[in-house]
C-alpha cells in the first residue's frame, strides 16, 4: 500500500453523503416564503462531497435565493439558506399517484367528498377549510383532528413545516415525465407538492391533506390521501389570496411522533406512480350519485 493509500483511508469518513438544502424568507415577523430540498450523492465511493453534490448544493441554494427574492408575496428583509448534512439516510419511498381531476364549478364538493372518503369527519374538513382561509401565511401547515376539527400543533401562529424532503434524480425524472405527459403547466410547483403531499401521506397518524398556494395568482390546489395525490383546479376560494395547509391526523394518533416525522425525518421521493386525468364520476364510481355528469 502507498503513503497516499493510508492518507485516503484515514481520511474522515462520512456516514451520510446527502444533505439538506432550505431556505426561509421573511418580512419583519412575517413569513414570506421558504424552499426545501435534499441532494443526495446517487452513487457511493467518491470522497465526499463529491464535486457534483457541491455544485447541486450550491445551484440549488442560488435557485431559493433567487426565488426568496422574487417571490410574489413581496420582498424580504431576510432570507436564510441552511445547508445541513443529514444524520441519518432519507427514507426512500415512490410519490403518490398524480391525478388531475377535470372539474367545473363543484371543486369544494369534490374537495369535501375526497376528504370525508379518506375519514375526516364534516366538523374537521369544514374546519380546515376555515383555518387555511383565515390564516394570513405562515411558514408551514395546520394539524387538525381528523374527527372533532381541533387544532393539534402546539404553535398555531407558526404551523409545522416539513422541512427535510426531495428527490433522487430518478425521481425527479420520473416524476417530471409523468407531469410533462400530462401537459401540467407548472411541473416545478406540482412536484415540490407531491413531494411534500407525499411525505405527509406516509407519516405515522396523517389520513388527508388540504393545501391551495399562498401565491395569490396560482389557484390549483389539492386533495391528498394515502391514495393518491388529486389536483383540483380552483380550489382556492373568490377573493382569497393567502394560501395553506391542513394535515388531518387521526385522534387517537400520537400527535408528537407525527409531528417529529414530518419536522425532522428526511424523505426522498425516489420514483413516480403514474398520472392521469379523471372525472369525478369515474373516480367515484357513481353513476346515479351527485358527480354522475
Ligand atoms: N411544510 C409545511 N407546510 C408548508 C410547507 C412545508 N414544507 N411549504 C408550504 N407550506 C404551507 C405554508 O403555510 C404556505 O403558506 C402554504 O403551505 C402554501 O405554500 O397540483 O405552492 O408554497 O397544481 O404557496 C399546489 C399545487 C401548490 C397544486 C401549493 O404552496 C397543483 C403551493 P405554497
Ligand atoms: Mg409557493
Amino acid at each position: 500500500m502507498s503513503e497516499d493509500d493510508s492518507v485516503t483511508d484515514t481520511a474522515p469518513r462520512h456516514t451520510v453523503d446527502a444533505f439538506s438544502v432550505r431556505m426561509r424568507a421573511s418580512a419583519g415577523d412575517d413569513h414570506v416564503s421558504g424552499a426545501e430540498t435534499i441532494v443526495a450523492r446517487d452513487t457511493a465511493g467518491e470522497p465526499s462531497p463529491s464535486a457534483a453534490v457541491s455544485k447541486e448544493i450550491a445551484s440549488a441554494a442560488e435557485s431559493m435565493v433567487q426565488r426568496a427574492l422574487q417571490h410574489p408575496r413581496g420582498d424580504p428583509d431576510d432570507v436564510t439558506v441552511t445547508v445541513e448534512r443529514l444524520s441519518s439516510l432519507p427514507r426512500r419511498i415512490d410519490a403518490l399517484p398524480v391525478v388531475t381531476l377535470d372539474v367545473d364549478g363543484e371543486t369544494r364538493r369534490v374537495a369535501r367528498e375526497l376528504l370525508s372518503r379518506a375519514g375526516v369527519t364534516d366538523d374537521a374538513l369544514t374546519r380546515g377549510f376555515d383555518t387555511i382561509r383565515s390564516d394570513t401565511a405562515k411558514r408551514g401547515a395546520a394539524l387538525v383532528d381528523a374527527a372533532d376539527g381541533s387544532r393539534l400543533d402546539p404553535t398555531p401562529t407558526k404551523g409545522v413545516r416539513v422541512t427535510h424532503i426531495g428527490t433522487s434524480s430518478a425521481g425527479r425524472d420520473a416524476l417530471d415525465a409523468a407531469l410533462a405527459a400530462q401537459d401540467v403547466a407548472s411541473p416545478e410547483t406540482v412536484r415540490e407538492a407531491v413531494v411534500l403531499s407525499t411525505t405527509v401521506a406516509r407519516a405515522p397518524g396523517t389520513r388527508a391533506e388540504l393545501c391551495w398556494s399562498d401565491d395569490p395568482d396560482y389557484d390549483t390546489g389539492y386533495v391528498a390521501t394515502s391514495d393518491a395525490y388529486y389536483r383540483l383546479p380552483a380550489l382556492k376560494p373568490d377573493g382569497v389570496t393567502d394560501g395553506g395547509r391542513a394535515i388531518f391526523v387521526d385522534s387517537d394518533a400520537p400527535v408528537d411522533e407525527t409531528i417529529e416525522h414530518l419536522e425532522n425525518q428526511p424523505v426522498l421521493i425516489d420514483g413516480a406512480s403514474g398520472a392521469e386525468k379523471l372525472s369525478p364520476a369515474t373516480l367515484f364510481g357513481d353513476r346515479r350519485g351527485p358527480f354522475w355528469t
